[in-house]
């Protein structure tokens, strides 16, 4: 049975879960959720996401919400024998899970103001609040700077293999290379300007899985990206 994966494409947490079943060899299909015609928010849609957000998984007879428990899931379902995500040893799935901590609470809280800011509230006709743009610009210079010295001592956040430590990051750190999506203020730099954390993106970004994902988000319609959360 094919896993459903419920969301566009073109937001970054169904992202992070398609991009995990593509590095696990799981076949998906992509059951577009249309964000701006509130499909999310229908009775329908809540029965598999009770908050109204994508993305959502059905797997068989199992159901799934939040993408990184969904990441986990297929870490763990196919990682005996399979690539491993997760770390082998105790201390190494503890220093994996530190960093995908860091990823959910320090550094996505941060690129999910900055799309509320810069992509979001334009697409509305609202104001920009410029002060907390460059308030949370600040705060992630902060971030990259520990992830700076982290990748200066560690080929990956996690350790000397690709995890969902840095997987995770995927999608928040496209919408910062591309600029907010071409929207400027130099979010690309904050990338480019760190050696380690330069490197670390060109290697994560050129791996087969994520280029099948940028190419899923060119073949897929949307009207605007929503690489948030
Ligand atoms: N923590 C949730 C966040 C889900 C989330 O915020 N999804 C965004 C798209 S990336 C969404 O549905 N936005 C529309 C909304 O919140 O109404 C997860 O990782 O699955």
């Amino acid at each position: 049975m094919v896993v459903k994966v419920y969301g566009p494409i073109h937001a970054g947490c169904p992202q992070r879960v398609v991009v995990c079943l593509l590095e696990m060899g799981v076949d998906f299909e992509l059951v577009h959720v249309d964000l701006h015609k509130g499909e999310h928010k229908k009775s329908e849609f809540l029965l598999r996401q009770p908050f109204g957000q994508v993305p959502a998984i059905e797997d068989g007879d199992f159901k799934l919400f939040e993408s990184r428990a969904i990441v986990r899931y297929y870490a763990r379902k196919y990682g005996d024998g399979g690539p491993n995500l997760l770390g082998k040893t105790v201390e190494e799935k503890a220093i994996i899970d530190q960093w995908a901590e860091v990823e959910s609470h320090k550094f996505n809280e941060l690129i999910v103001s900055l799309v509320f800011q810069l992509e979001v509230l334009p697409g509305m006709g609202q104001p920009t609040n410029h002060e907390l743009v460059k308030e949370n610009v600040k705060k992630l210079e902060n971030v990259l700077d520990v992830y700076e010295k982290r990748l200066s001592e560690s080929k990956y956040l996690g350790g000397d293999n690709f995890s969902i430590a840095d997987m995770c990051h995927l999608p928040g750190l496209t919408f910062l290379i591309t600029d907010g999506y071409g929207v400027g203020e130099g979010l690309g730099d904050l990338i480019r300007e760190r050696k380690f954390v330069n490197s670390w993106w060109n290697d994560i970004s050129s791996r087969p899985s994520w280029n099948k994902v940028m190419n899923l988000i060119k073949t897929c319609p949307s009207p605007t990206p929503t690489p948030s959360n």
